[in-house]
């Protein structure tokens, strides 16, 4: 029985491979040029794996994501229909609201600002308004594992929280909205606007020029702000560089992209209200995920459920 690991780029392999040996001691770990007799694979371990790579495996069980996100599955027109486990994992979702907090505290702080006075040598003791974290509104778009978190830890911090969800919800503290109706009345109390979307037909472009323009004007923060770890297709960088320039939008902080890497000359690198980071909000740690996907193995050969299984029709 082997396990089939096929993941881009090539280069990560060998250490996945270490880690998925060492949480699966026994089992057989393959790459797809080593696939061998196709019957015995009854797992597949994932990340943008080439088009093609699992197909054809009678016996495949199930298709574990490297990651939280599986948007990348679907550009294999030839994925079996196997069932699909993502992460979910403490270790991932941690890092994840560590980054978005931080990035929400950066905003409320104006540390770009002070970046620049210090780069100037300018003590600016006094001319910048400070507001306090329970004065300036914080929209969540996806109330889901990575959502839910962040929406506890902002809070901790003062910020209140509005979420956003496909189904309606109910999550302690949050101020709960669903559907497109409720993307605009949210919108309309919203100061920062934290997208922790799935990427989804229904989803890509959603962070457009209509949105924003949809975003409160009141705020303390001197106008709307936009934060995206979600995926990079959830966003139109041309509305995002346009509303930066009309004020529609003050400032971003952006992980995820249209195009990864960031091509060098989009204007969103040098722009000096914007944060860009590369994708790396919440990495993917090797030992948490392996232990993970061994687990759910084992929860699976015993009879139990596989945990985390994404609903295909929807897309995540
Ligand atoms: P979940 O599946 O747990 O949650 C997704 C949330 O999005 C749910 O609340 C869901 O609503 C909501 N949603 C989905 N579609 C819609 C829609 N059409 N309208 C409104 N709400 C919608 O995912 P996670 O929280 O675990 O992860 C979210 C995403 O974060 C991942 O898919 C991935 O793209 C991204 N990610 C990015 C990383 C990075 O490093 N930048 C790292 C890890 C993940 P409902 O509750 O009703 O189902
Ligand atoms: C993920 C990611 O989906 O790292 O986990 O983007």
């Amino acid at each position: 029985m082997t396990i089939l690991l096929a993941m881009t780029p090539e280069s990560q392999a060998p250490l996945w491979r270490a880690r998925l040996q060492s949480a699966l001691p026994g089992r057989r770990i393959v790459t797809p040029n080593e696939i061998g007799e196709r019957t015995q694979t009854r797992y597949a371990v994932s990340w943008r794996h080439p088009e093609g790579a699992l197909a054809g495996l009678p016996n495949l069980r199930a298709i574990f994501s490297l990651g939280a996100g599986v948007d990348h599955l679907f550009s294999d027109p030839l994925l079996p229909d196997a069932p699909i486990v993502r992460v979910v994992d403490d270790d991932l979702t941690n890092r994840m609201s560590e980054w978005v907090v931080l990035h929400a505290l950066l905003h409320l702080r104006r540390q770009r600002l002070y970046d620049e006075a210090q780069a100037e040598r300018r003590w600016r003791e006094e001319d910048l308004e400070q507001p306090a974290a329970k004065d300036v509104r914080i929209g969540l778009m996806g109330l889901g594992a990575l959502g839910q978190d962040a929406a506890r830890k902002l809070r901790a911090m003062g910020f209140p929280v509005a979420g956003w969800s496909r189904a309606e919800k109910r999550v302690e503290g949050v101020g709960c909205f669903h559907g497109r109706e409720g993307l605009d009345a949210m919108a309309a109390r919203t100061d920062i606007l934290v997208a922790l979307l799935p990427l989804t037909p229904e989803t890509r472009g959603i962070l457009d020029a209509r949105l924003f323009a949809k975003l409160a004007r009141d705020g303390r923060l001197g106008g709307p702000i936009l934060i995206n770890a979600g995926r990079g297709g959830l966003q139109v960088e041309a509305d995002i560089v346009a509303a930066l320039e009309s004020g529609a939008l003050q400032a971003a902080s952006l992980d995820v992209f249209e195009t990864e890497p960031l091509p060098s000359n989009s204007p969103l690198w040098r722009h000096p209200r914007v944060y860009v980071s590369p994708h790396c909000a919440a990495v993917s740690e090797p030992e948490a995920v392996t232990r993970n996907i061994a687990a759910q193995i084992a929860a699976y050969e015993r009879g139990e459920g596989l945990r985390h299984v994404i609903d295909r029709a929807l897309g995540y």
